[in-house]
């Protein structure tokens, strides 16, 4: 106690200190971002010392590094996790209530680092993470958008965006490494040395871009590490202008400063379309070439030139997706242009070190980049592409001999139409491992995207199955929960979450159950306080809060939850004197600004929850809301409430998903289909404890060759009659008739992701929900299930496996550990 009080005396100092050395303030007149900031640098304090000791420990005991290369870090807010990790949240809590403040409301102030879309960013993020907790030597490597995701307001029912202004304020986790800069080349041409095709080449008359490092420190919970992010951002070179300044012409001489620096300036907000776009080309490249020779300058000071040939045991590269895959030729061209290793060497460095994990099988997301646009952009680079897909397919060839279509189809050049530089061939040819991200999604990657490839190299395809990190989704997001759990089985699992095993044996406790009960109906209040207060939005703690929160996609299939809950409002019409499990159905979530089905369905999902709830009859049974402007710190607020899962994508579509292990964490029971992780999830709670529903990958696949017609399905389905007509008679839509056609249309004739042929199961499913929802005490004890049998979810397991079956680095441990 007197200990505890100490160190509350101390953070106090700091603060005060903070305050008036950093801010430049007192007491008097500072706002609620200055408390707040004062707050973080003062965490941030405490962390410097772990932050220099870590790296310092990593450059004497020179081990084996990971580096993780990623278009996007989705990291949200930083102050409650930090405090978390540093062991310092009840003392800074205290610390704040003696000087008046309230820690919780100030942890409000803080801005989300969104420079992510969605599940590709966010894993990212809870990977950097679990690399930090386990004490393994590993760099992020990213961009610094001045843009990051924007932000979504509802304007009359539709999405508007608006620009993520984030660094509009002070934001104190970066460190800005003004001397960390890398030069990185655009454009200009090549000339050969001399000798053939696989001799170095000289790449000039290029322009310069700098890359300037911002590092975020990534503390761990279990040792003292602290891991760094490095995020790049574009700035003019000192000399960009001189040529113009000389001839006098000031305003084209900024316009070309304005253009460099515009590489970095905004994210893409794409998560599931490619978009050739020149700029996202030169985003790809920065990060890659900034990247990769800050990695090359690190292995040669701590190594030396003598040691490059063995690059690969010091040095392990994973690519998040296919975005960094310009990784595979920027390092031939160091090792070859730079470093005079002859081709084979090089090559067989490369793909020692690199590895590559996909993260979708959408057609219509993988990157093919026109090779006017490489040449014109990356002309060396270009160069040794064709070297490497040269060789390449003479080994194919020599393996298939005269099979043309499978060398066609394997070739990182596609020819039809327009030629293409494939970058998922070149991430896997370039690459010693290629993962999916589950276990079913793995399985399609090998026998339907890959599967020329797998065929050809089985042993380079794997699996390792996406987690998340338990410390930011229910030790930070979900503390009273945290407590209940740490009264009934000690704090072991915080270090070791398997150990959260030991949870299932209060499953029958009545008293425990109670106390579940309890927080999950305390935490349902406070989502709907805090909805309130944000939206204005009032929600009844009393009902279901039955959950779909993601980006909007039509595989993901809200639509389907949406037609659901007409069919609940229709039953409640025509019954009215029933009774029925009162619900609240939000689905929130960003869609693309171009991708106009998703942009309707937000709109169709507005305009049922309009009628829904300004219908009398449907007080107290049905609520149907939309979440505006969903992203990580809002995912953190509804988490803990989320008493129903909705993961109902078209099986096959969705990669894994890890909202669906968010929301089991955190004791909500899924309803969904067997797609993504959904398969392992059910596998690992219990079938018993998890809701079912709809058609399998194989299934889908019949259907497809079938001639699939909707109407088929509809036909014998009087519910999805009813629904479809109401929207067709512009229900939803008096004043302005036929905006739903589309959607009427696309159900009745096209019906792409198959919402007719799962409709009625999916309706079934959901009345096993009500049923058990009315036991309570069943219901509460799956829930108790779910959160025990979900160690395997993890981000700490994902990472411990890729290390295990990739990267094969040892952890460096800081000698303080928790625990
Ligand atoms: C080029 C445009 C673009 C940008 C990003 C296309 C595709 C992406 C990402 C790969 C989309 C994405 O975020 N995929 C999600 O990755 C998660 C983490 O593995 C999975 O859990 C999700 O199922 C998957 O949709």
């Amino acid at each position: 106690m007197e200990e505890f009080q100490e160190q509350v005396e101390l953070f106090k100092k700091s603060l005060f200190k903070n305050l008036h050395q950093r801010l430049i303030k007192d007491e008097i007149n500072i706002s609620q971002y200055e408390k707040y900031m004062t707050v973080a640098y003062s965490v941030v304090d405490t962390m410097i010392e772990n932050w220099m000791n870590t790296q310092n420990l990593y450059a004497i005991k020179k081990p084996k590094r990971v580096f993780y290369l990623s278009m996007e870090y989705l990291i949200g807010r930083s102050l409650s996790n930090a405090l978390i990790c540093m062991g310092l949240y009840d003392i800074a809590k205290e610390a704040l209530l003696e000087w008046g403040y309230d820690l919780e409301e100030l942890m409000e102030q803080e801005v989300d680092a969104g420079l992510g879309n969605g599940g590709l960013g966010r894993l990212a993020a809870c990977f950097m993470d679990s690399m930090a907790n386990l004490g393994i030597p590993a760099h992020g490597y990213g961009l610094h958008y001045e843009y990051g995701m924007f932000n979504q307001y509802i304007e009359g029912g539709k999405q508007v965006e608006k620009p993520d202004t984030w660094k509009s304020v002070p934001y104190p986790w970066e460190a800005n490494r003004f001397t960390h800069k890398q030069t990185v080349h655009f454009g200009g041409n090549v000339t050969r040395v001399a000798g053939g095709e696989t001799s170095p080449s000289v790449w000039e008359k290029y322009d310069d871009v700098l890359a300037v490092a911002k590092d975020i420190p990534i503390p761990g919970f279990k040792f003292g590490n602290v891991n760094v992010l490095r995020l790049w951002s574009a700035q003019a070179t000192e000399e960009f202008n001189l040529a113009d300044f000389d001839k006098g012409d000031y305003i084209a001489a900024c316009e070309r400063q304005v253009e460099s620096e515009n590489i970095t300036k905004v994210l893409y907000p794409n998560d599931s379309k490619f978009e050739g776009k020149m700029l996202r080309l030169k985003q790809e490249y920065f990060l890659v070439s900034a990247s990769i020779n800050d990695i090359v300058q690190r292995f040669l000071r701590e190594h030396g030139r003598d040691k490059l040939g063995e690059f690969h045991n010091y040095v392990a590269i994973q690519l998040n997706d296919t975005h960094p895959a310009l990784a595979v030729a920027e390092l031939m061209r160091i090792f070859i242009d730079v470093y005079n290793f002859d081709w084979d060497k090089a090559w067989s460095i490369v793909k020692k070190t690199l590895a590559y994990t996909n993260h979708t099988l959408l057609p219509e997301a993988l990157e093919e980049w026109p090779v006017d646009f490489v040449e014109k952009l990356l002309p060396r680079h270009m160069e040794i592409i064709y070297q490497i897909n040269y060789f390449f397919l003479k080994e194919v060839s020599l393996k298939y001999p005269g099979d043309v279509d499978k060398i066609r189809r394997m070739s990182i050049i596609g020819e039809d139409g327009q030629r293409r530089v494939r970058m998922a061939n070149l991430a896997v040819i370039g690459s010693h491992k290629v993962n999916g991200v589950a276990r079913l999604h793995s399985e399609l990657v090998k026998q339907v995207l890959f599967n020329d490839f797998y065929e050809f190299t089985p042993e380079k395809f794997i699996n390792v199955t996406n987690g998340i990190t338990p410390r930011r989704w229910i030790m930070s997001a979900n503390k009273d929960l945290t407590n209940l759990i740490n009264e009934a089985i000690g704090d072991d699992w915080t270090y070791n979450f398997e150990e959260i095993k030991e949870l299932e044996k209060f499953a029958d406790d009545k008293s425990f159950c109670e106390k579940w009960a309890e927080i999950k109906h305390k935490n349902k209040i406070k989502f709907s306080l805090y909805l309130q207060y944000s939206t204005g939005v009032p929600v009844n703690p009393d009902t279901m809060y039955d959950v779909q929160v993601k980006r909007i996609h039509e595989y993901k299939r809200q639509l389907l939850l949406a037609l659901y809950a007409i069919n609940r409002y229709l039953f409640i019409k025509d019954n009215p004197s029933t009774s029925i499990v009162p619900r609240t159905i939000m689905i929130g979530g960003k869609a693309a600004p171009g991708y106009k089905n998703a942009k309707l369905i937000i709109y169709f999902i507005n305009k049922v929850s309009e009628m829904v709830n300004s219908d009398r009859d449907m007080k107290g049974k049905l609520r149907v809301l939309f979440l505006p402007n969903y992203r990580v710190s809002l995912a953190e607020h509804i988490m803990p409430a989320v008493e129903l899962s909705e993961q109902i994508s078209t099986a096959g579509y969705e990669a894994s998903g890890t909202g669906n292990m968010k929301m089991s964490l955190n004791g909500a029971l899924t309803i969904g289909t067997l797609d993504g992780a959904n398969v392992e999830i059910r596998e690992r709670v219990g079938e018993e404890n998890f809701f079912l529903f709809g058609s399998t990958v194989e299934e889908i696949a019949e259907l497809r060759k079938e001639n699939y017609a909707p109407k088929n399905f509809i036909s014998k389905s009087k519910a999805l009659q009813s629904i479809i007509r109401l929207i067709d008679v512009d229900f939803f839509s008096q004043d302005e008739h036929g905006v739903f056609d589309f959607i009427v249309d696309e159900l009745l004739n096209r019906d792409k992701y198959m919402i007719a042929a799962d409709f009625e199961d999916y309706a079934r499913a959901q009345r096993e929900v009500d049923k058990l929802y009315l036991n309570k005490e069943e219901w509460t004890k799956k829930s108790i299930l779910n959160v025990a049998r979900c160690a395997y979810f993890s981000s700490d397991r994902t990472i411990e496996e890729y290390n295990k079956l990739i990267w094969n680095a040892s952890p460096v441990l800081l000698e303080k550990q928790n625990g």
